[in-house]
This record gives structure tokens, sequence and C-alpha cells, in this order.
């Protein structure tokens, strides 16, 4: 494939890393995979079910993980936008959850809120009729006084509201070839690597902050795209990291999308800041075959800073 260059979405190398974790930043670099896509423009119809799995994400063996069809987190829905789609959610789980739909425009009675929990082995059957512009939005359980810790083991995905006209925009349209979604979040790991919730003080006073950071569920990945313009779908999945992003080399990004969809006009940056739920959509031109490093420096919302180390990394040059 000697067009194709290789660019690397999520090499975890935070300094403060542990051990075991600090050797498998450094260890070998593995493709990065997409969340698989569930498409329901066409059916108007889709089902998520609320399932337990194991997932190892360090090498160390790993623990239990929760997820929407899978193990870890759920598929990216592509939803039909001016249009209404049947969901059915399925609760396999052993404790109550809820989906809730962030950045969608629907009355409260489908939103998934802590007031619309999914009791264990239960359906719930929302309606969902999209009446807003195309966007990027994710979905997330949102149970009161549990969120953190339901989303932490997994119960999370995107959303892509499409109208069907990105490729009259001139947009890059290939799911995971170059139109790609990127779900950040970071991670605490134990030394069996499972996932770490253990909330201390500080934790509890400023947000839970990992210290590994996870790109689609995966640690020390790169990503591999067609050399031109590719799409890269932003969303910040984490408790309370807010990550300053930019390319290692300050290649300029062309921001084409917020939270609540398209801007009037790309606007030519080179960094942004994303914080806990945002998503942002930007394009970036891989057409000189460069490889690239995504790199977030270190969380600007962070109490002891000095302590906790400085600029990290979300990914890695290869
Ligand atoms: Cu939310």
């Amino acid at each position: 494939m000697t067009n194709r260059r290789a660019f690397i979405a999520g090499l975890a190398g935070l300094p403060f890393a542990t051990g075991p974790l600090a050797a498998i930043a450094q260890g070998s670099v593995r493709a990065l995979a997409m969340p698989p896509l569930l498409d329901a423009t066409r059916d108007r119809h889709f089902r998520l079910t609320a399932q337990k799995g194991k997932t190892d994400f360090t090498g160390l063996g790993g623990g239990e993980t929760w997820g929407f069809n899978q193990s870890f987190l759920g598929p990216t829905l592509r939803l039909p936008a001016g249009a209404s789609t049947q969901a059915q959610i399925d609760n396999t789980l052993s404790e109550k959850i809820s989906v809730h739909w962030h950045g969608m425009l629907i009355p409260g009675e489908v939103d998934g809120g802590p007031h619309q929990t999914i009791e264990p082995g239960t359906t719930w059957f929302p309606e969902l009729d999209l009446t807003q512009p195309p966007a990027t939005l994710w979905y997330h359980s949102h149970v009161h006084g549990d969120t953190g810790r339901q989303v932490q083991r997994g119960l999370a995905g995107v959303i892509h509201v499409d109208d069907g006209r990105d490729d009259a925009r001139g947009l890059p349209i290939s799911y995971g070839v170059d139109d790609l979604t990127l779900v950040l979040q970071d991670r605490r790991f134990d030394r069996q690597g499972r996932i770490d919730y253990g909330l201390s003080m500080p934790d509890q006073m400023m947000g839970f902050m990992g210290n590994v950071i996870l790109v689609n569920g995966q640690l020390g990945t790169q990503a591999v795209v067609p050399r031109g313009i590719v799409r890269l779908r932003l969303l910040n999945g984490s408790n309370a990291r807010i990550y300053p992003l930019s390319f290692s080399d300050r290649r300029e990004m062309h921001l084409i999308a917020t939270d609540s969809g398209y801007l009037n006009q790309p606007v030519a940056i080179e960094s942004l800041v994303i914080a806990p739920g945002e998503r942002y959509e930007v394009l970036v031109d891989f057409s000189g075959g460069e490889a690239g490093t995504l790199v977030s420096s270190a969380n600007p919302n962070q109490m002891m800073g000095g302590m906790m180390g400085g600029a990290s990394t979300a990914g890695g040059a290869s």
C-alpha cells in the first residue's frame, strides 16, 4: 500500500504511567479499530443490548467491562436527519442503566436522562424523531449518582446524524477509512489490568482523572489513512479530563463542526480544547504522506499539575 501512510491516533504515553503500563505504552503499535457501524438510515430501526463482557486493555489480563452489543463501548449509530428512528434498548445487566442521547434535540420523554432508567432484564423503546441538522452526538448511561462509574465501565457510544449530503459537501464519508471516529477517554488500571474506579478525595473534588488515554477503548494504536483529506470526529468521553489537542508538527486542522453541527465555513486551527462530552470535527490533510501525531498536552483544569506531570501524549508518530 504505497499510497497509504500511517497516522497514529492513540499511543498513550503519559509520563506518570506506572511501571507495567509504561512498558505497554512504549510497546508495539497496533492498528486502531473503529467502533462497529450500525447504520439505521434505511431501516430506521436499531437495537442496542447493554451487556457484560471482558476486556484486556493492557495485556495484563483485564476484567469485566460493559458495552452495547459488545464487551466495551457501543457501535457508532448512523441516524437519519429529518426522520424518525425506532430504537430498542435491552438491558441484560444486573443493575439499572439509562441511555441518554447527548446532544439530541428530542422531547424529554425519550431523552434517556436519570428519570428514565431501564431496569435489569427490561427493554426500552424510544422513538427518536430527529429534526436537527447533521452533527456528531453520543449516547451514554445517565443514572443518577452512577453515571461516572457506568460510563467508565463502557456504556457509551457515538452517533452520526446524517442527512446523506456529505458527499455533495465534498466531505470524507467512508467510515473508518477517511472518516474516523475517535473516542478519547482516560482510565486507571490495576496490576491485573482491570479498570480501577476507586475514587480518592481529589477525584471527588476535581473529577476522576485517569493516567492512560484510550482511543476507542484501545491503547497504543495507530490508524492508517489514505493520502488526502481525512475527517476526524472527536468525542471526549472522559469523566473530567480536558484535552488540549494538536498535531506534534503543528500541522493545520480545519474545524468543520462542533457539538451542534457544521460551521458556516471551515476555520483553520492549530489546536483545540475538548472538554468532557464535547465533539469536534476536523479535516486534516494527509496528501503529503507524512504521518502525524495527535498529542494532548496537560489537562488545564488539573489541581497539582506539577505533581501529576506535564505534557501527555495521545498519539505517536511513525
Ligand atoms: Cu451526556
